[in-house]
């Protein structure tokens, strides 16, 4: 559902980021501040709001330019499944940018799946808890990486 499409640039030539809020979930506070907050970090954010499809972020990210990431916000735990097609999907529009997922993402305090592991399972390429995790990471995504295989070695 395109609640608050919007694309919008107030900053210059950090790439473009398409945000959304996964597909059964209507959380939208934490989705507007991150999309006010990468604007001001200079990035062109095309926000597609709460309860977007899987298939509405892949053909957006498809179409954008200068594509940086993909941003997946889930707050109510079903973050899992509302991504289950996210292979096939990824593979038909060809979005080799990072998709990458925050929020409260599987039900209860208490987590019992290891939601990480199966969110990696699925193509997603990080899992973050903040957002400012977000801009470090595109600024020094090979660093990232390297810092996550030698903490997992
Ligand atoms: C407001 C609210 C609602 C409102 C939402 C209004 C709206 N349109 O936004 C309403 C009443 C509609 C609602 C409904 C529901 N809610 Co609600 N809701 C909340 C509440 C109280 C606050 C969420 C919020 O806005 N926080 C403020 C923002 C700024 O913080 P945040 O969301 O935590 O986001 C931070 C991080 O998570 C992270 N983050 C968030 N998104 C992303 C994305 C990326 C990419 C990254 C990197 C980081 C990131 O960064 C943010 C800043 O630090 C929370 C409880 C709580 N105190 O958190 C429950 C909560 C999220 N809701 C919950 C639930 C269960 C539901 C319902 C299923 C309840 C029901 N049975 O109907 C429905 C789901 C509706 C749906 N289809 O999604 C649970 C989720 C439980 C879980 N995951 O295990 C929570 C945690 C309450 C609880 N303790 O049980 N909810």
């Amino acid at each position: 559902m395109h609640l608050t499409t919007q694309k919008t640039s107030i900053g210059v030539g950090r790439g473009t980021i398409v945000l959304g809020v996964a597909a059964s979930d209507a959380h939208v506070v934490a989705n507007h501040l991150i999309a006010m907050f990468l604007r001001r970090q200079g990035f062109e954010v095309i926000n597609l709001g709460a309860c977007t499809p899987t298939e509405e972020f892949m053909r957006a990210a498809s179409e954008a330019d200068h594509l940086a990431a993909v941003l997946i916000g889930s707050l109510n735990g079903h973050a899992a499944d509302d991504l289950a097609d996210l292979p096939r999907l990824r593979a038909q529009y060809k979005v080799s940018a990072p998709i990458i997922v925050g929020g409260n993402l599987s039900v209860g305090a208490i987590k019992k799946v290891n939601i990480v592991e199966t969110l990696r399972g699925l193509g997603v390429d990080e899992v973050f808890q903040h957002p400012r995790q977000i801009v470090e990471y595109l600024q020094h995504p090979r660093h990232h990486i390297l810092q996550r295989e030698l903490e997992n070695a």
